[in-house]
């Protein structure tokens, strides 16, 4: 016996009785076939799941649509408008293309992604997508990138564009054109929701839609009226970010999320999956997941092929057909499919004799056709208590022509010939608005009906009805932000006295400060993805409550605990679990609230510094994109700071990757009050002052990203000379030379680096008599685009005095050789390196290279960024600027007892 199912885990109380049952299933399958028998089965699981007896959920159905024809819903629409509207926008959308490319060889462009999913659109944009024109945010809708082309078609016909505009499709650079793909950087007043990088429009859907229910759990604004709807490609759902997250959909019962997944079964170089069916392959990962699954496969021309099915033979033709044959049916003749697809059995063959050849290529998709759109969308609103995904079959190319329309090449398809542009015209049955004559000339026209035209009224009654068009961004407030009182920030200035304390510790205080201020406390939200106690923040589960959209059914194990676990329905912490992807998709969706609801909210991602920009940078990118703010707090940083871990988990590089992303503002705090004063200028510049009663509205499309570290150490207060413009800035001086020294060389630190700076400035001055100023540096990002600014303004405004680097004007007042210290790569500080004053030398002491496990002592000796290495580059800089005797630099280096016996370089 195999062990293969429950049935084997259950006690049999009476097997005569089953026997019985098991003697009359074999009698059907004996007298009436297998197909009857399936049925009967599924009927029996049907009326048991009515009956609440548990069955396990069945993860796979027949390869059919999932709304039977006869609960098929009405569709309201006029047909004929409808389809003449479809049929301008595809026109549009491929001669936009088109054209592009015969005015500029080589510049891109998709024809067959839209062409594929037009009528998915089109049902959505008729008939359900919610806009903001009524004075609430509306639905959010995720558009495939590569269908942007269809966007702009049919924001044309809405006169929101107009001709020249698609004539600049993908040349933006002077004004007036169109991106490539959805950017609200670009288009900021388009678009909202970036997504052509694969998967990450998928995974920030299922966070927006969470985050929808949280503002609504947590009585800050109303998101019952809005809906996030994802259309994402079959081919995309094979980046981990696609699906890794489907999960939390359901377990939160996401009823407001709909997926549409354009299963065309083509991505760019070939088939999905040649050798299987991506509907059903992804039907049961759904499934699995707990999602309602809506297949729409076949279009209406197959319902009444299907009623007559009674043997079952053309469903077990679907079931068993693999997808790289139905693509190869797509490209051949009518001829071909009824000899291949009903040829072999005669029943099947008999089911289409009355068809002609072209009736039988002319059999439609479910997911061109309107009508079963219609009902599966209709289905999914109707949905309650789980997410819902459409998996629609289309044709990649559809109406482009037979060179076009699923070849393995149509993807990259952006040109077409004039017999090609001709028979698209009479396929879509414009030839009547687009005469013959000019489609001949060099570029085919654009057709948009005129305003007083049944269709132009149709398409806008339509969006009227449904607040507005789509896509549309606005920053327009609806609840205004009340900025934080100073004391907070103020507090840490004092100082920690003779309390030695980390910056994490004091960013945690900060937080904990802040969200108990009235007003804004309620609109931070803190996401954490499972590293709060390695962060010393468990403190938060309970004071902030950790947000659970049930609510807690158990006891936790530590309630008696004054730190309990404490989980609530309008908890404000995102305990998001181990997943810095899903972490940072809360971060954009609380990031971009300001746009999308009209509603700042202030963002708080602290996660472990490794695991930031290297695990999820292009999610990072991606909400830079979308102008999301907030903070990214990078805790444990540094390649020596946090010891012991060793080469996964000791970040020395990810001030690096900030330094690629435009929006970031990175800072690498050394002290409490240097965090206290990024954060509060932060909150202002990215959420601004408005009024003087203190409420905010939009600022500055920024976000920050500061380090936190774990070493403990007393917080200086901050120096009287010091402001809160010093530091952020970027560099200040932050002590002169000791008493009764004069200055020969400048050390700048920045970061945990500051300790090992302010103990070489004692050993100078104690073991060589020398004078040493300390600098700190918070934001190497920052003086490097301060000075690239400034260059840039004088190389174009030429003058025999340029502009002076605002880094290399501050520099100037500081003296000798500077060496700059950090626990991140040499790169962070060689930033500045050209903007040094003249005459004066730089050196750079880092943690290049991959971390170790071992005491923060030893890593810093071993990355030579210790006190006695910051001590010796002092040295040697002074020493290369003559201003002391060389064996000054081998004495301090036998004195450490620092290892020299180096291979040399030029053996290598
Ligand atoms: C992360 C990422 N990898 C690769 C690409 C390049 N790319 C663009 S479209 C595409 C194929 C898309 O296929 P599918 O998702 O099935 O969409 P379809 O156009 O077929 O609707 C690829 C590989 C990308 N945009 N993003
Ligand atoms: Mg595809």
């Amino acid at each position: 016996m195999t062990i293969d199912g429950y049935v084997h885990q259950l006690h049999d109380a009476d097997p005569t009785e089953t026997g019985e049952w098991l003697d009359s299933l074999d009698a059907v399958i004996d007298a009436k076939g297998k197909v009857r028998a399936r049925f009967l089965m599924s009927k029996l699981t049907e009326r048991a799941r009515e009956r609440q007896v548990g069955t396990p959920a069945e993860v796979s159905t027949p390869y059919v649509n999932t709304i039977p024809t006869n609960e098929q819903a009405w569709f309201p629409g006029d047909v004929d408008l409808e389809r003449r509207l479809r049929a301008f926008i595809r026109w549009n959308a491929a001669v936009m293309v088109v054209n592009a490319n015969k005015r500029a060889d080589g510049i891109g462009g998709h024809l067959s992604t839209f062409a594929s999913s037009a009528a998915l659109y089109e049902v959505g944009f008729n008939h359900f997508f919610r806009g903001k024109a009524g004075g609430l945010p509306g639905d959010a809708v995720y558009f495939q990138g590569h269908a942007a082309p269809g966007m702009y078609a049919r924001a044309f016909l809405e006169y929101r564009l107009d001709e020249s505009q698609l004539d600049n499709f993908r040349r933006e650079i002077d004004g007036d054109g169109l991106t490539s793909y959805p950017h609200p950087w670009l288009m900021p007043d388009f678009w909202e929701y970036p997504t052509v990088s694969m998967g990450l429009g998928p995974i920030n859907s299922i966070y927006q839609a969470r985050f929808n229910k949280y503002l609504e759990h947590r009585h800050v604004d109303d998101t019952s009226a809005s809906r996030v709807w994802c259309f994402l490609g079959d081919g995309e759902t094979d980046e981990p970010e696609t699906l890794g997250s489907i999960s939390l959909a359901a377990r939160e019962g996401l009823d407001n999320l709909t997926w549409i997944v354009n299963c065309n079964l083509q991505r760019l170089d070939g088939p999905v999956r040649g050798n299987g069916k991506i509907v059903q392959e992804l039907e049961a990962i759904f499934r699995g997941a707990g999602w309602n699954v809506i297949k729409v496969i076949w279009g209406s021309g197959w319902d009444d092929l299907l009623a007559r099915d009674v043997d079952g033979v053309l469903l077990h033709k679907m079931n068993t057909t693999v997808d790289g044959e139905f693509q190869r049916y797509t490209v051949e003749s009518g001829a071909y499919i009824r000899e291949h697809f009903f040829g072999p059995d005669p029943r099947l063959r008999a089911l289409v004799d009355h068809l002609s050849d072209d009736d039988l290529r002319n059999l439609p998709r479910g997911g061109h056709d309107y009508e079963k759109i219609y009902a599966a969308y209709k289905a999914a609103t109707e949905q309650r208590g789980a997410p819902t995904v459409i998996l629609a079959k289309t044709v990649k190319g559809w109406t482009l022509g037979t060179d076009v329309e699923a070849r393995n090449a149509t993807h990259q398809i952006k040109k077409m010939t004039h017999d090609q542009l001709m028979a698209l015209r009479l396929r879509l049955r414009v030839d009547d608005v687009i005469p013959e004559h000019v489609v001949s000339g060099d570029e085919p026209p654009y057709y948009r009906p005129p305003v007083d035209s049944p269709e132009h009224r149709y398409l806008m009654e339509r969006r009227r009805a449904l607040d507005g068009p789509l896509p549309s961004r606005t920053t327009t407030i609806r609840r205004p932000l009340v900025m934080p009182p100073d004391a907070p920030f103020d507090e840490l200035a004092a100082g920690s006295g003779a309390q030695a304390v980390s910056t994490t510790m004091a960013f945690t205080r900060l937080l904990r400060n802040l969200a108990r201020t009235e007003g804004f406390g309620p609109r931070m939200v803190p996401i954490i993805p499972d590293e709060a106690r390695t962060f010393g923040m468990d403190a938060l589960f309970r004071e902030f409550g950790i947000y659970a959209s049930h609510g807690q059914r158990y006891e936790s194990v530590d309630a008696k605990l004054l730190l309990s676990y404490t989980e609530s329905q309008d908890g404000q912490l995102l305990e998001e679990g181990i997943t810095e992807a899903g972490s940072m998709a809360s971060f954009t969706a609380a990031g971009t609230a300001y746009a999308h609801r009209g509603v700042p909210m202030v963002p708080f991602f602290i996660f472990y510094s490794m695991f930031g920009f290297q695990r999820v940078g292009d999610l990072i990118w991606a909400a830079s994109d979308a102008q999301a703010k907030g903070f990214l707090l990078a805790a444990t940083a540094g390649r020596t700071t946090l010891m012991g871990e060793g080469l996964q988990h000791q970040d020395g590089h990810s001030l690096v990757l900030a330094s690629t992303v435009p929006t970031c503002q990175a800072y690498d705090p050394a002290f409490a009050y240097e965090m206290a004063a990024v954060i509060r200028d932060g909150l202002h510049r990215m959420y601004g002052q408005t009024d003087d009663a203190g409420q905010t509205g939009a600022g500055e499309s920024i976000f920050y990203y500061l380090t936190l570290y774990n070493e403990n150490y007393e917080m200086p207060a901050r120096p009287d000379s010091v402001s809160d413009t010093d530091i952020i800035e970027g560099l200040y001086p932050w002590a002169p030379a000791p008493e009764g020294f004069e200055s020969a060389a400048t050390i700048v630190f920045s970061g945990s680096a500051n300790l090992a700076a302010r103990a070489a400035q004692a050993a100078l001055a104690e073991h060589h008599g020398i004078g040493v100023e300390l600098w700190s540096a918070t934001s190497y990002k920052r003086l490097r685009e301060d000075a690239l600014t400034t260059e840039r303004w004088s190389r174009l405004h030429p003058t025999d005095e340029p502009m002076v680097a605002p880094v290399t004007a501050k520099l100037a007042s500081s003296h000798g050789p500077i060496v700059a210290v950090t626990d991140f790569m040499k790169a962070v500080p060689d930033q500045i390196a050209r903007f040094i004053p003249a005459g004066r030398s730089f050196s750079t002491l880092g943690t290049d290279g991959f971390g170790r496990s071992d005491t923060r002592e030893a890593l810093r000796r071993f990355f030579e960024t210790d006190a006695a290495h910051v001590e010796i580059a002092t040295l040697a800089a002074l020493a290369d600027a003559g201003a002391i005797e060389r064996s000054a630099v081998a004495d301090a280096i036998k004195r450490h007892g620092v290892d020299a016996d180096l291979p040399d370089p030029r053996t290598r």
